[in-house]
């Protein structure tokens, strides 16, 4: 078993705790109360329940750091290098429709650079976990990008947009030109998921436009420590302010990105 630092066990300790309510409500999804941030954007109790929960958790280890957060926003803290980036129910509209592909996402940000991040899946119990120079984890094993170099062999995934978000015209010239080249594209709805994933090898990368930083912050140390890249799609690293974000195991990080930004120029 991977030693894990005082830290990631704060940030673990946190996730578990907020999880065992998640996975009671989701028992009983149909009760659950619901209501729109957005045409196609939901929030429910159990997003809130599983938020209060990290705050606090993460409040009482480390009393002067500041927040961002999906639902309740931006706290500003004492020690302001440090602050906790949150998604208390990555895939909220899996969760909401009884579909188990959903997670918790934990990032801690130092000096404007993610150090740390957790991201658990807790319906198949898959603790994913990395800090900055010691590697990304999962369940205890080491995990590396996939060393897949053929892009008629690679799997990638991505978000599509939906009622109410910008970029379908763009995002169709995307995926036609990607999907032509590749063994397959996966929407599966939950970005931490599938950060955690191209980290784990099982894509060989990742990426979507219009991206909260709360979706993506903790799969950026885990992907990049197991071997990744993480930028932009036009290959900038300021991919948690300007929304979107390609992530992938270096050889497909050129192939894709080359792709995307072809497909974009296309459209201009
Ligand atoms: C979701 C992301 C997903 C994206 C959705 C939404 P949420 O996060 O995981 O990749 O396509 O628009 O942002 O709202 O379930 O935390």
């Amino acid at each position: 078993m991977a030693h894990r630092s005082a830290l990631i066990n704060v940030m673990v300790g946190a996730a578990q705790k907020a999880a065992r309510h998640l996975v009671r409500d989701f028992g009983e999804v149909e009760n659950l109360q619901v209501s729109r941030k957005g045409p196609a954007d939901f929030v429910s109790n159990a997003d809130r329940k599983s938020e209060s929960i990290l705050q606090a958790e993460l409040q009482k280890a480390r009393p002067t750091y500041g927040f961002m957060m999906e639902e309740n926003g931006t706290i500003e803290g004492t020690d302001t290098s440090n602050r906790w980036i949150i998604d208390p129910l990555d895939g909220t509209t899996n969760f909401l429709h009884g579909l188990p592909h959903f997670a918790i996402s934990i990032a801690l940000e130092r000096d404007r650079d993610i150090l740390a991040g957790v991201i658990y899946e807790p319906i198949n119990d898959q603790m994913f976990w990395a800090e900055k120079g010691q590697g990304a984890h999962l369940n205890g094993r080491r995990l590396r990008v996939s060393s897949r170099r053929d892009l008629a062999d690679s799997l990638f995934a991505t978000g599509i947009p939906f009622k109410g978000t910008e970029n379908h015209e763009l995002f169709t010239r995307q995926l036609s030109a990607v999907m032509g080249q590749c063994a397959g594209v996966r929407r599966c709805g939950a970005a931490a998921l599938d950060m955690a994933y191209v980290a784990a090898g099982r894509y060989e990368g990742y990426w979507e436009m219009g991206i909260n930083a709360w979706d993506i912050a903790a799969g950026v140390v885990l992907v990049r420590e197991a071997g990744g890249f993480v930028t932009e799609i036009g290959g900038g690293k300021n991919f948690l302010t300007k929304r979107n974000v390609l992530a992938a195991n270096p050889e497909m990080h050129v192939q894709l990105g080359s792709i995307l930004r072809k497909a974009k120029r296309a459209a201009e």
